[in-house]
Order: structure tokens, then C-alpha cells, then sequence
């Protein structure tokens, strides 16, 4: 098998058991100790008779790879589609509570611009939440280039997300996976990792404040427009690095001081590619682990961990027990497949 093969496996079959295994503790508000993260997934999980089922994160996702591996390409109004039938067919999968309402109102609206709805959520404002970072991984397997991750990233976040925060978030993930597939373990280079992603997060931000200067010169200020945070990701990167190069294991506190572990994307984007980055080195299983650990929205930090670690090391470095016990693994193996014979053929057209 293609090593690369192996890594479009690795990414999809990561997020999906990080969100299985960190669903068991979603909302916990404190941090968990090590022992106890452990102890669940390497030997209670064991004695589970039926298996661990998937929540919203990987519901969308998988809607994402339908949608990809139906139309052959990606396009905005399939995916708006793939996540209201998703989202209709099992809607007891855990979503974040005002999610539903963008889904509702792109079905019975059906509006021509699919990301009408997101956009008045929150008085306006559109949501923050991780929802659109925490399913984008099939995308930036897709994508051929950094500038096509952005592009459908921002795109795909737009149906459901419409706070730059969410959008960014969406991005930033993306271009983690995507720039995690290429290297080979276990010679990971943090540094070069996140001044790469600084580069990307520098640019997003930059771009924002050029685009609210515009709104406002032209005398318009929209209430519609999202609350500013100039450069939040782009400083939260900054402290990962200065935080990776201390160079000892970091306690889970002090990542939560800095980076928070909640539904927010800023939040727990930022912890995912920190999880990846201090623990992923080590092993796929180290990872995913860690980003439970951090305690807060768990099955989405654990997932996007998952994503990026998967895609670092390959499905074969996925613990088999985890593989064994997670609902859906053969479904995610199918479409990364698929998606992997799309990219291949896409390859000709370049
Ligand atoms: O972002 P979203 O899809 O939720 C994903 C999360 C993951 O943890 C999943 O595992 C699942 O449990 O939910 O759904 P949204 O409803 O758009 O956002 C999630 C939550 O973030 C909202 O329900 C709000 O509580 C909060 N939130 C906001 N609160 C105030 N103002 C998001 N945006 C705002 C905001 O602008
Ligand atoms: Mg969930
Ligand atoms: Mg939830
Ligand atoms: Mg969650």
C-alpha cells in the first residue's frame, strides 16, 4: 500500500476514534488526570460489548467525504446538502445546540447562497464554535495546494459558521492535516510546523483587517460584521512555540491557561495542534490521550488530534484495540480510499 494511502487512513480513522474515545468525557469542566484517560481507553474500553459510536463530529465529517466522493469534486451546495440529510437522518449525534437551526432553515428555505442561514446566527454575529474545524479533515486530503485547503476550508465553514473565528479555526486545521500528511515520523520539526502555520494564520488575519477597513471606509459598519480580534490565532502560535521549546512535559493546566479547551474554535484548535504537536511526536496513542487529558470539549479536541496525528503517522500506527472497538472504521478506511483515488486522478488534470 501507498505510504500516502496509509495517511489519508490515518487522518480519517483518527479523527474518528478520537471523537469515539473523547466523547466519553465531553464537558468535563477540570482537567483529567493521565491514569484515569488511560485506564479508560487502553483497558476499560476492553470489556465494551457493544461498540463506542461516533457523535456530530464525525457525522459531519463523513458527510463531507460523501459528498467529495459523490460529485468527484467539492462544491458548496452538495456539502450544505450532505450535512442537512445528515443531520435530519440522526440528529441525536451530539450537536452544538444552535447548529440545528442553520439546518433547519437550509431546508426549508433552500436558499441559492447556502451560507445565508450561519450568517444570523448569534444576533448577527455568526458562531464561534468548533463545529466547521472539527469536521474539515476530509478536505485538506482533497485539496491539492495550501491555497485550495484554504479556499474550501473557508468555504465549507461558511454553511454552518459565519464568525471569523469559526472560519479561521476551520482553516487553520485544515492546513495542520494538510501539512502533517507530507512529513515522514519520527522526525517531526515543531518549529518549522508552526511557523508555517503562523505564515497561514498571519496571512487570514491580515486579510480580515483589510476587509473590516473596507466595510468601515466605505461608511458602513454591518452589525452583521463579526466582533474584531485582530491576530488571535496568530498570537495563541506564537505562545505554542515559546511553550514547545521549553522542552519538558507540559501539565495540562497550564496548556488550558493558555489556549482554553472549550467548544470555541479558538480554543480548541489551538489545543488540538498543541496535542499533536508535544505528544504526537511520540506516538498516535500519546496524542489522542493528551488531548482528553486537556478535559473541556474532549471528543472535539480529540478528534482534531486525532486528524493531524493520523495523518502524521498512518492508520497502521492506530492502536488496534481502538480500531476494534470504534463505530464506523471501516467506513472511514472506504472513503479515504476514495478520496485518495479522486486526488490520484485529479493529479492528470494538473
Ligand atoms: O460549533 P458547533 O457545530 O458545535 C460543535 C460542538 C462540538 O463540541 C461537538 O462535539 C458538539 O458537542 O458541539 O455548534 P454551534 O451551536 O454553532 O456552536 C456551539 C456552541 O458555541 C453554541 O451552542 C454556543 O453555546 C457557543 N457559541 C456562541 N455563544 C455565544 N455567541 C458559538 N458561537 C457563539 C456566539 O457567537
Ligand atoms: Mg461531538
Ligand atoms: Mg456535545
Ligand atoms: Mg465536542
Amino acid at each position: 500500500m501507498s505510504k500516502m494511502l496509509h495517511k489519508f487512513r490515518g487522518t480519517l480513522v483518527g479523527a474518528l476514534v478520537g471523537d469515539c474515545l473523547g466523547s466519553n468525557y465531553e464537558g468535563v469542566s477540570s482537567t483529567l488526570p493521565w491514569g484515569e484517560v488511560t485506564d479508560y481507553t487502553l483497558e476499560r474500553i476492553k470489556d465494551e460489548k457493544e461498540p463506542i459510536h461516533y457523535t456530530d463530529d464525525t457525522a459531519m465529517t463523513r458527510a463531507i467525504c460523501k459528498s467529495l466522493t459523490e460529485e468527484k469534486k467539492y462544491d458548496n451546495r452538495s456539502m450544505a446538502k450532505a450535512f442537512v440529510q445528515e443531520f435530519f437522518k440522526e440528529p441525536g449525534r451530539g450537536y452544538g445546540a444552535a447548529v440545528g437551526t442553520v439546518f433547519k432553515r437550509l431546508r426549508d428555505t433552500n436558499p441559492e447562497d447556502v451560507t445565508l442561514p450561519a450568517r444570523s446566527q448569534f444576533d448577527g454575529q455568526g458562531s464561534y464554535g468548533n463545529g466547521a474545524a472539527m469536521r474539515i479533515s476530509p478536505v485538506a486530503l482533497y485539496s491539492r495546494s495550501s491555497s485550495e485547503v484554504q479556499k474550501n476550508a473557508q468555504e465549507n465553514a461558511l454553511i454552518t459558521h459565519a464568525h471569523i473565528n469559526g472560519v479561521n479555526g476551520a482553516v487553520l486545521q485544515a492546513e495542520a492535516v494538510f501539512k502533517a500528511l507530507p512529513l515522514e515520523p519520527p522526525n517531526l520539526n515543531t518549529d518549522k510546523f508552526i511557523d508555517d502555520l503562523l505564515e497561514v494564520a498571519k496571512k487570514l488575519e491580515e486579510e480580515y483587517e483589510e476587509s473590516s477597513k473596507e466595510k468601515e471606509d466605505g461608511g458602513h459598519i454591518s452589525t452583521s460584521s463579526p466582533q474584531k480580534k485582530p491576530f488571535l490565532y496568530f498570537k495563541k502560535l506564537k505562545e505554542m512555540k515559546e511553550l514547545l521549546n521549553k522542552g519538558e512535559t507540559l501539565e495540562p493546566e497550564t496548556v488550558v491557561e493558555t489556549f482554553g479547551n472549550g467548544i470555541r474554535a479558538e480554543e480548541a484548535v489551538p489545543a488540538a495542534i498543541f496535542s499533536f504537536l508535544h505528544k504526537g511526536r511520540e506516538s498516535f496513542q500519546e496524542s489522542v490521550n493528551y488531548a482528553i487529558s486537556l478535559g473541556g470539549d474532549t471528543d472535539t479536541i480529540a478528534s482534531m488530534a486525532g486528524a493531524i496525528s493520523g495523518a502524521y503517522w498512518g492508520v497502521n500506527e492506530i492502536p488496534e484495540l481502538w480500531k476494534s472497538k470504534c463505530e464506523g472504521v471501516e467506513e472511514a478506511i472506504e472513503f479515504a480510499n476514495k478520496i485518495f483515488e479522486l486526488k490520484e486522478e485529479r493529479k492528470d488534470d494538473e
